[in-house]
């Protein structure tokens, strides 16, 4: 591997590793050893020299005087924030130990890793620590917290993560962005869309807040949150009713149009208007324009899975490019995801045959609050990195008095003391993704990439697969998998040739080029890897796994307990919890805020700036409100997950249910409904 740490001055190639679609290459500027700037990497083809304010200011983030530069453990009480420095010795040792005594006394099912995708990294996010564990006998995380509902009905009517190629969207001329905050989440996306508006694009915003990407539109269509699904079943309805329907698409690449035609009869406008409160002109104009725009294409955001009806309502909209054929157009079609394209070999990376017991338990981390609590072989360690569940994970109250738990040994691996470290037993500082060498696949773009380390490990961190060596020699596992170096691990990675699409993408072609693009050819015409093969608009699988095989509209779970719907949603400075402790980056946010309409602000006697009192039975938060029509009656909207910090309640998690979507487990972040009051200061 190339190692450009030891070189004090230059600029090097690097990858973004945070949890965004992007993935953008960036080129690192160093001055005396140290980072100075990150700029995009204007060769790359997606990136071409752009990127977002948030990895521009990262050199901030790196060299922040509040980052962990060696182990500590806990002196005060959990939670406080009191530890004192130890040796890396005395962390793998303190924690091996606890751990033998646990699988000798509770079984390996006590110990539980909780992780995400802090960095996207395939080595450190999910290869040397799955080695480990499965190795342990610990117990299964289901990591669903992301977009494991939209997947799930994604693939009943695709057959996994494809859609189209996102360089192709500059020859679309109807962009459909559907629940993505676009401007904020995929910028690229935006950039790609505003390329197709110079040549004649129109850009359709369908979203529960005119947020920045909703202000870019050219039209602009709110929607009730959970209310999609109806919309979409709502325009195939006009689609076929005035015959603006492909039929010798559906006859060739789809199953079940017949039954879908007479399904959607029953979804007509007026009806539709009545569910989604999208007036039926605007349902009659939105399909018709759909319908009669060529190539259409449809970004499907992470917005509308994350409900209780989240994975059908993806399954629903996924349907409407095969109606009008647009699949077959350059630009036409659609993207949830494309991590499909860039599959790799996981089990040589994961090595899931270390795992002796196949049915090991699997905990559902949506629901890691009522795991710490419920269990009857309680979860007795816990071992969280590259994830902050203290304030990303749903019902937060529940998560944080978990985690407080006397008897719990908790773990945590971070690069800063985050709002989980605060209650831990032992501390561990990691390495950033520049002091590391890993690969990346985006699940937009097409393209694999390598990080090789541009700059030395900060203090005493380590990389995640450095801690999970260390972890493995503590535990007396001798199994050579633990000794493999990274270039061993990614050339076991990406030897698969069950994916002839990424034959040429190997460790020594990636030293070379930095990003590769898999060998992508377009879905139609081909074999889809649904059971039929096809598009399935009517899916057998579905009704065997008990849901309805067509597409249909379910509403949402909680109805009128408190009046409004609450939909915690990212911000554009913050990536999930990252960054919110940044002071510059919080400037930018300025406030943690409250979107409310004027009509429900009004009967709340709430007024623009007003501190408000939001509440449930789960918790409660106070947030300044924003008084609009940003958001429809009914429906209230925040913005980020924002620092824990003494004398404020800005966690929204503390209000969010840790219900479990229709399919694959998923989070119902925006599911939840709150009451709202003015806060009278004395
Ligand atoms: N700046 C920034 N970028 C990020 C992140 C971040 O925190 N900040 N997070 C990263 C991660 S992990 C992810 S998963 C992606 C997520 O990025 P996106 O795919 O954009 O998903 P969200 O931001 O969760 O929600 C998108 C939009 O859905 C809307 N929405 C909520 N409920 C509904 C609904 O029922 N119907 C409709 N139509 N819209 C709805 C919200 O108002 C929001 O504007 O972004 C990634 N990129
Ligand atoms: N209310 C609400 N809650 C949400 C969402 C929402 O839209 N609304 N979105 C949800 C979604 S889509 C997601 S994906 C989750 C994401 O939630 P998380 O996965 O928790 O993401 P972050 O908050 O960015 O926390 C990542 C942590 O990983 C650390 N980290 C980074 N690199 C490394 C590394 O190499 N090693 C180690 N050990 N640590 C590292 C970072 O410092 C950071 O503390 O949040 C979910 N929570
Ligand atoms: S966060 Fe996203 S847009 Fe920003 S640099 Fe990283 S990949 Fe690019
Ligand atoms: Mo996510």
């Amino acid at each position: 591997m190339n190692s450009y740490s030891k070189t004090l001055d230059g600029v090097f190639p690097s990858v973004c590793s945070l949890d965004c679609p992007d993935q953008c290459g960036l080129l690192v500027h160093k001055k005396e050893g140290k980072i100075v700037k990150i700029e995009g990497d204007p060769n790359h083809p997606v990136t071409q020299g752009n990127i977002c304010n948030k990895v521009r200011n990262m050199p901030s983030r790196i060299y922040d005087k509040n980052r962990l530069k060696y182990p500590m453990k806990r002196t005060g009480t959990k939670g406080d924030g009191h530890f004192e420095r130890i040796g890396w010795k005395e962390a793998i040792d303190t924690i091996t130990s606890r751990w033998k005594d646990l699988i000798v006394n509770n079984g390996p099912e006590s110990i539980l890793p909780y992780s995400f995708y802090g960095n996207m990294g395939r080595l450190n996010a999910e290869g040397m620590d799955r080695r480990f564990f499965h190795k342990v006998g610990a117990s299964r995380l289901d990591r669903t917290i992301c977009q494991s509902a939209g997947t799930a009905g994604y693939t009943y009517t695709m057959g996994g993560s494809f859609g189209i190629d996102p360089e192709d969207t500059i020859h679309s001329k109807l962009i459909i962005l559907w629940g993505i905050n676009a401007v904020s989440t995929n910028m690229h996306q935006m950039i790609l869309a505003q390329k197709a508006r110079k040549s004649g694009a129109k850009i359709v915003v369908i979203d529960v807040h005119k947020n920045q990407t909703g202000k870019m539109a050219d039209w602009f269509i709110p929607i009730t949150p959970g209310t999609d699904a109806a919309l979409a079943l709502g325009m195939m309805h006009v689609l076929f009713d005035e015959n603006l329907e492909d039929e010798p698409f559906l006859k060739k690449y789809t199953v079940g149009h017949q039954e879908l035609r007479e399904h959607v009869k029953e979804y007509d406008p007026e009806t539709v208007a009545g569910i989604t409160g999208v007036p039926k002109d605007d349902i009659l104009k939105l399909a018709r324009m759909y319908g009669k725009t060529s190539p259409a294409f449809i970004r499907i955001g992470n917005g509308p899975q994350h409900h209780d009806n989240g994975g059908m309502c993806i399954r629903t909209i996924s349907c409407l490019p095969a109606i009008t054929g647009h699949w077959l157009l350059k630009g036409g079609g659609a993207i949830k995801g494309n991590s499909g394209y860039l599959a790799f070999n996981t089990g040589a990376l994961q090595r899931p045959d270390l795992l002796h017991k196949k049915d090991t338990r699997l905990i559902n981390m949506n629901r890691i609050g009522s795991a710490l609590f419920e269990l009857e072989k309680p979860i007795k360690s816990m071992y969280v990195y590259g994830t902050n569940p203290a304030v990303v994970a749903p019902e937060g109250n529940k998560v944080r008095q978990g985690l407080q738990r006397e008897d719990l040994f908790l773990v945590v691996h971070d690069l800063f003391l985050t709002e989980t470290a605060k209650y831990a037993d032992i501390v561990l500082p990691a390495a950033s993704s520049f002091e590391n060498t890993d690969i990346y696949s985006s699940y937009w773009h097409h393209y694999i990439q390598i990080q090789e380390p541009v700059i030395e490990a900060y203090g005493e961190s380590k990389s995640n697969v450095e801690v999970f060596r260390l972890l493995a020699e503590g535990m007396g596992f001798h199994d050579s998998v633990f000794k493999e170096t990274e270039e061993e691990m990614i050339d076991a990675a990406l030897d698969f040739p069950a994916n002839p699409l990424i034959e040429e993408i190997k460790a020594e072609s990636l030293k070379k080029n930095k990003f590769i693009k898999a060998r992508i050819k377009p879905l139609f015409p081909g074999r889809l890897p649904t059971p039929s093969g096809k598009i399935e608009l009517y899916s057998q699988k579905m009704k065997d796994d008990g849901y309805p095989p067509l597409p249909t509209y379910i509403p949402l779970k909680e109805v009128n307990k408190f009046p409004f719907l609450f939909v915690p949603a990212p911000n554009h400075n913050f990536l999930n919890s990252t960054f919110s402790n940044n002071t510059k980056h919080a400037a930018m946010e300025k406030e943690p805020r409250l979107h409310i309409n004027t009509r429900d602000a009004i009967n709340a006697e709430i007024k623009d700036g007003d501190l408000v009192r939001i509440w449930n039975e789960r918790g409660e938060c106070e947030l300044k409100a924003v008084v609009g029509e940003l958001v429809l009656p009914g429906t209230v909207v925040s913005q980020g997950i924002w620092a824990d910090a003494p004398g404020t309640k800005h966690l929204v998690n503390s209000l969010t249910p840790d219900r479990l979507s229709d399919m694959g487990g998923g989070a119902v972040f925006f599911s939840g409904r709150v009451n709202i009051s003015k806060i009278r200061k004395e």
